[in-house]
């Protein structure tokens, strides 16, 4: 658009590749104050380090204080789910301090098959019993958000919604691959409302708190903070193989599962599904959704120091791609749809590229070219690729690509 001889950005949400502005990418191997990474070892010692802070302190919020698993209970639990193919599980993980009280619940299928199972983990958006038609799965009492036509209503959960995100879970799929499924409701450790009185937040508020500080924990850094519990507690179920253990998630829960990914080691890979904004794309290029507008839509889910970057991203000194190279030398997946411009495509491909010379740091393939795939072709190298077809989901075809792919990088299949 050129009024007057000048280039006016469209309208925000900006969807033309011509109006992306001109921006320098932070490079993941120079660190703040000008010094060349050369080793995996200055990566390790200080350039992952000061990425990290900066990303704890700016962006996601910090975890301010240590909250153990209390306690954990195995609430429900057979040996015969799926035909007989598949163990499930059901366990409370269960937190206390001071006053407070919060559990969640970990659904589980294990293949029968296995000794110790890899598993995939993520968050389901409306409750464990939205992931299959399964009448043994308990129906969570956490605040929902309302979904219409999936049946959810009054933010409370009930019978109705039972197996209405069956199409994005796969089960006997993933099972018959020899994985295990993991996956916890995200409400239960904290709702997904600006609200910080109710979820796991409270548990650290100093006297007379009510909100975390400037550089304290969001929503999905709470969120990914559960991850890591989930994590605690396969370190201790023989059932499980915790070496072996890949977060998974979908655009909010996504962008979960890469901060959970970047901070904690012991998962093993990690999958971003459509994760856009705030997750896997490029904040700098302004395609879609902005830093603006999700701190304007969702003001609970990134610490409040973020908003420094409204309209702001010039003085950004990180990007996304330094997110996706925390999590180097382990395998990682980002996937995008078509359609799906709200998260920016190409913004999540190019992320992955300039992630990739951290992980070539570690003697690790990761994104060859600039050249973005064609659709439905996946790059499954440790940094791994896709953009399918259709629209802002999880597909049968994600997940045929998540497993080939971690039978590739983890089973060495
Ligand atoms: C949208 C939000 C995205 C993405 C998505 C989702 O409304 O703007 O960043 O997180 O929700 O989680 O489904």
């Amino acid at each position: 658009l050129t009024i007057f001889g000048q280039i006016v950005p469209q309208k925000d949400p900006n969807y033309d590749e011509n109006n992306v502005p001109k921006f320098d990418l932070p490079d993941p191997l120079t660190t703040f104050s000008g010094k060349k990474i050369k080793k995996s070892s200055e990566w390790i010692e200080e350039r992952r380090p000061e990425l990290l802070t900066f990303f704890s302190e700016n962006v996601y919020g910090k975890v301010p204080c240590k909250i153990p698993i209390y306690q954990w209970k195995v609430v429900e639990q057979s040996g015969n789910a799926l035909d007989g193919k598949a163990c499930r599980k059901q366990v409370d993980l269960i937190f206390k301090k001071d006053n407070h009280t919060l559990r969640f619940n970990i659904l589980m299928y294990l293949p029968n098959e296995a000794e110790k199972a890899p598993v995939f983990l993520g968050y389901n958006f409306y409750g464990n019993h939205t992931i299959t038609n399964d009448t043994n799965i308990l129906i969570s009492d956490a605040w929902t958000r309302n979904d219409k036509s999936l049946g959810i209503d009054n933010h409370r959960l009930t019978e109705d919604s039972r197996g209405v995100r069956a199409n994005r879970w796969p089960v006997e799929k993933i099972i018959d691959s020899g994985y295990g499924l993991a996956t916890i409701f995200y409400c239960e450790v904290d709702p997904d409302r600006d609200d910080f009185s109710d979820g796991i937040h409270p548990f650290c508020y100093i006297e007379g708190q009510q909100c975390p500080a400037s550089d304290e924990w969001g929503s999905i850094s709470a969120w990914a903070w559960g991850l890591s519990r989930a994590m605690d507690y396969f370190e201790q179920d023989n059932d499980v193989d915790a070496s072996k253990v890949i977060v998974f998630g979908h655009s909010r829960l996504g962008k979960t599962a890469l901060w959970a990914g970047a901070q904690d080691e012991r998962f093993s890979a990690v999958i971003s599904n459509n994760s856009g904004c705030g997750g896997a794309a490029l904040s700098k290029r302004r395609f879609g959704e902005t830093i603006a507008r999700i701190n304007a839509a969702f003001p609970h889910w990134f610490c409040k120091n973020f908003r420094k970057y409204n309209d702001n991203e010039v003085a950004l000194p990180v990007d996304q791609h330094e997110l996706i190279a925390l999590i180097a030398p382990r395998p990682v997946y980002v996937a995008s749809a078509e359609k799906d411009l709200w998260a920016d495509p190409r913004g999540e491909f190019l992320a992955a590229y300039f992630a990739t010379p951290v992980y070539e740091l570690f003697g690790k393939d990761g994104i060859p070219s600039q050249e973005m795939p064609p659709v439905n072709q996946p790059i499954h190298n440790t940094v791994a690729y896709h953009i399918r077809t259709g629209e802002h989901d999880v597909t049968d075809f994600d997940w045929e690509q998540y497993i080939k792919w971690a039978d590739k990088q983890l089973l060495k299949k």
